[in-house]
């Protein structure tokens, strides 16, 4: 079974990408009210998500939907019985309200996350009954106590999403740790999602100082992971949402086309560009950018194979003083390379994660695995393209959930 998200207005507006995208077959999983992508849309008014399961002949569904749309224009989304569901439209229908109290809106967040909580454990109640399993392997199976069993279901599907199989399993020891054997599905599921999001922590977006000088903020990481990218991002969203000046500096001259690239980002913010040559002339552009808000340092991706190269970029973040340096790596890597950046960045004393390109992955176990052999802190995520949209600020229940829902 795959399960995707779809995002609309409202729930008919989401409904018609579940039937677009996967067609009369999709089962609606859960329905809820987000926030919308950016930094900064906190107070805009929320989207709803629908979260749709559709069998794996996905491809062969598709080609039918197509058939069936010649045939037969009009679908029903089949929906699967749900208990909380009347809730779930007066919450939706709340959303659509012209202003939604403070209150209200707490009480609707809440409201949304039991709902997520059912749901998951109404999947892995479906999952531990299984009844696609040989008739032996159930009955041994059902003589399993549940919370063996459904931290054994937690487990492969934290493996399944490429969590680290040694992670996965001090992970299941500490749930088995906290609970006996007789503890119930509710408190296994409620343990491992306390453990798994302790792990991964609150995450800290830029802080600006408040002494009045501009918090410099340097980005660095392998080559192509998105820190350019990223960077005109975090520009765009202080200019635009929080009114800050900001200053960019680029010291990757290494290709015309960097430049250029971040150039084209600063032109249509409007926004100054400082090009430097030589570490020791970062201290000279950072003077310059004195009445900023916010100087944010690109730097050239570089590989710890050139050692001069490396040497550099060491000297750039020992000469520009930052307040915060930000490893940029991409949620794609596979965990044995993770594993190989993070040692090469390890002359990092200090440092907070971006993870980028997480729309380009259905897993991300390379987190919860970055998490566990930095332990440094989480800040924001993006997941596409666009520039200013495709970011936020890393959000530890969605990620926990992810990588406890099961994938195939
Ligand atoms: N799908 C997806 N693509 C992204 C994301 N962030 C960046 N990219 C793309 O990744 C490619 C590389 O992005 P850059 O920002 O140039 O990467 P970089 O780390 O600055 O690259 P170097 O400076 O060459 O090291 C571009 O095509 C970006 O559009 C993301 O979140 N999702
Ligand atoms: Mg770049």
């Amino acid at each position: 079974m795959k399960i995707r998200r779809y995002l609309g207005k409202n729930t008919q507006e989401a409904i018609l990408k579940v039937k677009m995208d996967l067609g009369n077959d999709a089962v609606i999983l859960n329905t809820r009210k987000v926030r919308q992508k950016g930094l900064f849309n906190m107070f805009a008014k929320p989207m709803v998500e629908v979260l749709a399961a559709i069998d794996d002949d996905y491809g062969a569904a598709k080609e039918r939907v197509v058939k069936q749309k010649e045939e037969q224009p009009k679908a029903v989304v089949r929906e699967i019985p749900n208990p909380v569901k009347e809730e779930q439209t007066a919450a939706v229908a709340q959303s659509q309200a012209p202003e939604e109290p403070e209150k209200s809106k707490k009480i609707t967040e809440l409201e949304n996350k039991v709902q997520s909580m059912e749901t998951m454990l109404r999947k892995i109640y479906e999952q531990v009954q299984n009844p696609g399993q040989k008739p032996d392997e159930a009955l041994t199976e059902e003589k399993q106590p549940v919370a063996e069993r459904v931290s054994k279901f937690f487990h492969s599907n934290l493996v399944k999403n490429e969590v680290e199989s040694e992670i996965s399993d001090k992970i299941i020891n500490m749930v088995n740790e906290k609970l006996g054997d007789s503890a119930s599905m509710n408190d296994t599921a409620s343990v491992t999602y306390n453990i798994i999001s302790g792990i991964i922590g609150q995450p800290e977006p830029i802080k600006l100082r408040e002494d009045g000088k501009p918090t410099v903020v340097i980005f660095i990481g392998p080559t192509g992971v998105g820190k350019t990218t990223t960077l005109a991002k975090i520009a765009a969203n202080f200019a635009l949402h929080q009114k800050k000046k900001v200053g960019m500096i680029t010291a990757d001259t290494y290709r015309i086309a960097a430049v250029e690239q971040l150039k084209t980002y600063a032109e249509i913010l409007a926004m100054p560009v400082d090009v430097i040559y030589s570490p020791t002339e970062v201290k000279e552009a950072i003077g310059r950018n004195s009445d900023k808000d916010i100087i944010l340092i690109d730097t050239a991706g570089r590989s710890y194979r050139n050692k001069t190269q490396f040497d550099e970029l060491k000297a750039l973040v020992l000469a520009c003083e930052a307040d915060e340096v930000y490893l940029v790596l991409s949620a794609t890597t596979s965990g044995r390379n993770i594993k190989e950046i993070i040692n090469n960045y390890s002359f990092l004393e200090n440092y907070k994660l971006i993870f980028t390109k997480l729309d380009e992955t259905l897993t991300n176990g390379v987190i919860l695995n970055t998490k566990m052999y930095t332990g440094k802190k989480l800040s924001y995520v993006t997941n596409g393209q666009s520039v200013p949209d495709d970011i936020e600020v890393a959000n530890t229940d969605k990620i926990t959930k992810s990588l406890l829902g099961s994938i195939q």
